[in-house]
């Protein structure tokens, strides 16, 4: 579904090894910072690859499996081949800060290419007529899961009054 859309993904395992060079070599010279749930893995990830950082992870037989994090904040470190890197504790929720309603749909590629479509150029993608982003829903070209989470991030925004 993300690399239809034009995001790299890359499948992985810390355990047996697989797929660690790949992502190595995305980072040379960039900030990166790593996100995910709790215990998914991400400091793990960073000390497979980078073992000098020697970040505390979790232990498997201490680990209860909820309310627990290794990480407790986020901690940026230099890496040898120039570039920086952040490690950040394990999140509940995401929550978007200054992002307005008309903005939302800019921030999905697979919509953003789209947008000059839509008949109205304030179109919510909701129940307007004429909106292009419904029709590639519908058609297929936008896969429903991404708008249904449009939707949902769309609901959790609050329209400001001025
Ligand atoms: N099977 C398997 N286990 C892994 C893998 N990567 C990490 N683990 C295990 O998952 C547990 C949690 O790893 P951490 O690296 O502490 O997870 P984290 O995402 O940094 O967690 P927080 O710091 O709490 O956000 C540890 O017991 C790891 O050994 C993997 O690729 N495969
Ligand atoms: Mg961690
Ligand atoms: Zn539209």
């Amino acid at each position: 579904m993300y690399e239809q859309i034009g995001y790299k993904v890359f499948l992985i395992s810390v355990k047996n090894n697989q797929g660690i060079d790949e992502v190595k070599k995305e980072l040379g010279n960039k900030i990166t910072l790593i996100s995910g749930h709790s215990g998914v893995g991400k400091s793990s990830l960073l000390n497979i690859i980078f073992p000098e950082i020697n970040l505390k992870t979790k232990d498997i037989s201490g680990w209860s499996g909820k309310g627990q994090h290794t990480t407790t904040f986020a901690e940026m470190f230099d890496l040898p081949p120039g570039g920086k890197i952040i490690d950040t504790p394990g999140m509940r929720e995401f929550g978007l800060v200054g992002i307005s309603r008309q903005e939302l749909s800019h921030y999905f590629p697979e919509m953003r290419k789209r947008l000059v479509n839509c008949q109205f150029n304030n179109c919510l993608h909701i129940n307007e007529p004429g909106c292009a982003i419904k029709e590639a829903v519908i058609n297929g070209e936008i896969n429903e899961d991404r708008y249904v989470s449009y939707v949902n991030i769309l609901d959790s925004i609050e329209e400001k009054s001025y």
